[in-house]
């Protein structure tokens, strides 16, 4: 059902389903999705085989954002580290923006989702940035809840690429060095109008950050499981989320 905004109200569902945890909800939950290879491996089936099943909880973790009024979500799908994997699960890889293309993205569209993404998108196979493109384009005017895809993301390369444009900026002398203080810095950054994340969530029993927004990063709640990225899903962000309310409740004010 479409309401006055033409955008599609977000349904109580009678099994509270939809319900999101009482409390201050974080604005931007970023997550590492780890675990899909131990989740195939578990299962005597192919890391690619685990790629395909994360794929789906990134649409049932997209839903649940959205239900729950979460307005930015970032998913780390593929970090600069990750060409070092075997040539045919990268190449498997990234051909999974196009099958999510093609089977999420009526979805996306109706929920009013725009997606972004950070990362050097310029390396990545054609294919793989035409469906870049082509998300792009068909999310650029929805004003729902932001989906930003980290692609060949690394945190230190996105730092290193915005003080090189600061120095270009002070040698053009259109900024003063002494002048330069956190908020201009953060112009330069590929997250540039997204609130910092509130929430970063890993699966899979790592307790790293892994180069990932290493600076927006800096004030944000840490939640890991043991849950594999595959088996995460709509209770265990619920989880997450009610932690995370709970922690802000313990220090409201203080922060
Ligand atoms: C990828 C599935 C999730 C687990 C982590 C690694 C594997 C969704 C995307 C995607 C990318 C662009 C886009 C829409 C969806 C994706 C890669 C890997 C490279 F516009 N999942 N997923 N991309 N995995």
């Amino acid at each position: 059902m479409l309401n006055l905004f033409g955008r599609r109200r977000k349904s109580a569902s009678a099994d509270g389903q939809n319900e999101a945890p009482q409390g201050e909800l974080p604005r931007h939950v970023a997550i590492i999705m780890d675990g899909n290879g131990r989740w195939a491996h578990r299962r005597g089936l192919p890391r690619i085989a685990g790629h395909h099943a994360g794929m789906k909880t990134v649409r049932e973790v997209i839903r649940a954002c959205d239900d729950f009024g979460i307005p930015c979500l970032t998913l780390y799908a593929f970090s600069t580290e990750n060409w070092k994997r075997p040539e045919g699960e990268v190449e498997y890889l990234m051909r999974l923006p196009e099958e999510f293309f093609r089977s999420e993205i009526d979805e996306l569209v109706d929920r009013g989702v725009q997606v972004r993404f950070i990362g050097d998108t310029t390396k990545l196979p054609t294919h793989t940035q035409e469906t870049v493109r082509r998300t792009l384009e068909r999310t650029k005017t929805n004003d729902g809840m932001t989906v930003n895809f980290a692609l060949n993301y690394g945190g230190r390369a996105e730092v290193v690429e915005a003080v090189r444009a600061v120095a270009r900026e002070v040698a053009a002398g259109v900024l003063d060095a002494d002048a330069l203080d956190e908020d201009k810095f953060a112009i330069h950054l590929s997250t540039h109008g997204l609130p910092d994340p509130d929430l970063v969530i890993r699966t899979s029993g790592e307790v790293r950050l892994s180069n990932f927004l290493i600076w927006q990063a800096a004030y944000a709640e840490l939640w890991f499981t043991d849950v594999l990225w595959p088996d995460f899903d709509r209770d265990q962000l619920r989880q997450a989320l009610t932690e995370y309310t709970g922690r802000m409740r313990r220090f409201g004010g203080l922060k």
